[in-house]
């Protein structure tokens, strides 16, 4: 039984390097879902929080983009630099693999030189606006851990707006405001994230920090600041991520804040570079990006310490008895009390808030002849795993806990009277002690969870 849970353990381990890259330690804690430890009663299982280590999320989305066929190169267009309408040598031509610019660009192997993009078509079209959604979606609600950051090939968008769903899509929030000028483009007063403080960590803002137009050339980025939010917790080098684990916990709304299954970034104005668009050169104007990094996890509320990608869907691999993508409910049997979300607290292990058995119903049974163990149908009293024989009781067969002279009960849990005078019910010499008549409703629910828990071991 122990080299098997061993096993199971190792597999999980395997399973877990696989599947996820290691982020610094700044994180630490929540990496094991459960461990063997050994007490003077033997060897037992203890559980914690646990979560997937953070990644690289872009791996595993789709992108749409909105409308579909605004991709350049079909047909081919050749562009202006914004700078210099003169210098016309960008070209785009859907056709040719050296001159295309598809989607799945912002997502690749950055480093290399020169960088690959997407681009869109051009703003032919003006005065009717140039806007387009890029839609990233994972199917699969994950947890933000690190900035998004967004690498323009082209001008920073003079207007722009990164919006969040919850729900697969159906509904949109902002996340944050992008804009030379945001008071004349969303009624906003400009802001930065170092405005914020604890109490409006959750104010939606525009921001004028990533759009100023003749910058752009040296700064390419449009940040979604993660880290800086953290840090109103956690302190600036994040170095007190317990403070911050501790108001995730607390805080339906601020973890909420951090969680989606959908990105949207939506463009509204390209960079003009003037305050004029020059109506006569209009390929100058159109976007193009170069890269979006987006770090997180798989959401599973503390039940998985591993997500795994098979068959193009991201799913939790869920501990503690829970299933679902998100380990978002009791397995099968184990209803015996209602789920609940993993606590980050007490830290540095958390709460692992297992699903246990059912207090009523059939002892599982797995095909007992195909495992070729054989006697699995009687019920167990006693294990070395959850139900151990308490107070220095030895676990015999697995069906009643020798207890020393001191004890009695069918765990050992119950004092033996200290003088015989006193007339204790129950505890004659030589005997085990009848459970009072409370507790002997409770024996088949012993048992039950006995059976199962070394059942579901095996
Ligand atoms: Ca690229």
């Amino acid at each position: 039984m122990r080299w098997l849970a061993l096993l199971t353990l190792q597999a999980a381990w395997a399973g877990l390097c696989q599947a996820m890259q290691h982020y610094p330690s700044v994180w630490g804690h929540y990496d094991v879902c459960k461990s063997q430890v050994y007490t003077d009663e033997g060897l037992t299982w203890d559980y914690m929080a646990c979560q997937p280590e953070a990644t690289d999320m872009t791996k595993y989305l789709r992108v749409t983009l909105d409308p579909p066929n605004i991709t350049c190169g079909d047909p081919p267009e050749t562009y202006c630099a914004l700078e210099n309408p003169y210098m016309c040598n960008n070209e785009c031509d859907a056709s040719t693999e050296e001159l295309a610019h598809p989607p799945e660009l912002m997502f690749d192997f950055e480093g290399r030189n020169p960088t690959t993009f997407w681009q869109s078509s051009s703003w032919k079209k003006y005065p009717k606006p140039l806007q387009v959604n890029i839609t990233l979606s994972w199917n699969k609600t994950i947890e933000l851990t690190d900035d998004i950051v967004i690498t323009f090939e082209s001008g920073r968008p003079e207007q722009m707006v990164l919006e969040k769903s919850l729900d697969y899509g159906r509904s949109w929030q902002p996340y944050q405001f992008y804009a030379t000028d945001c008071l004349d483009a969303f009624i906003m007063e400009p802001k930065t994230v170092h405005e914020l403080t604890q109490q409006t960590l959750l104010d939606i803002i525009c921001t004028e920090d990533y759009s100023r137009g003749y910058v752009w050339k040296y700064d390419k980025t449009v940040r979604f600041e993660i880290k800086d939010r953290f840090a109103l917790f956690a302190g600036p080098r994040l170095h007190n991520m317990a403070s911050l684990y501790g108001q995730l916990d607390t805080t339906k709304n601020l973890r909420d804040f951090f969680t989606i299954t959908d990105l949207r970034i939506r463009l509204l104005r390209p960079a003009t570079g003037a305050t004029m668009v020059d109506e006569y050169n209009l390929s100058r104007y159109f976007y193009a990006i170069s890269d979006i990094k987006v770090q997180g996890r798989c959401k599973c509320n503390l039940h998985a310490n591993s997500c795994v990608f098979d068959k193009e869907k991201l799913a939790c691999e869920c501990e503690h008895n829970t299933t679902g993508p998100d380990c978002s409910r009791c397995k099968k049997n184990y209803q015996g009390r209602a789920w609940s979300v993993g606590s980050y607290l007490p830290i540095p292990k958390g709460t692992a808030n297992i699903c246990i058995p059912n207090y009523l119903g059939p002892v599982i049974r797995p095909n007992v002849s195909s495992l070729g163990v054989a006697n699995r149908n009687q019920a167990r009293v006693c294990d070395n795993l959850m139900m151990r024989c308490q107070n220095g009781g030895v676990c015999h067969n697995n069906q009643r806990c020798h207890c020393t002279p001191g004890f009695t009960g069918l765990l050992c849990e119950k004092p033996r009277c200290e003088s015989e005078a006193g007339g204790c019910p129950g505890a004659k010499s030589g005997q085990a002690a009848l459970l009072p008549p409370g507790r002997v409703a409770q024996l088949p629910l012993l048992m039950t969870i006995a059976a199962s828990l070394l059942l579901r071991a095996l």
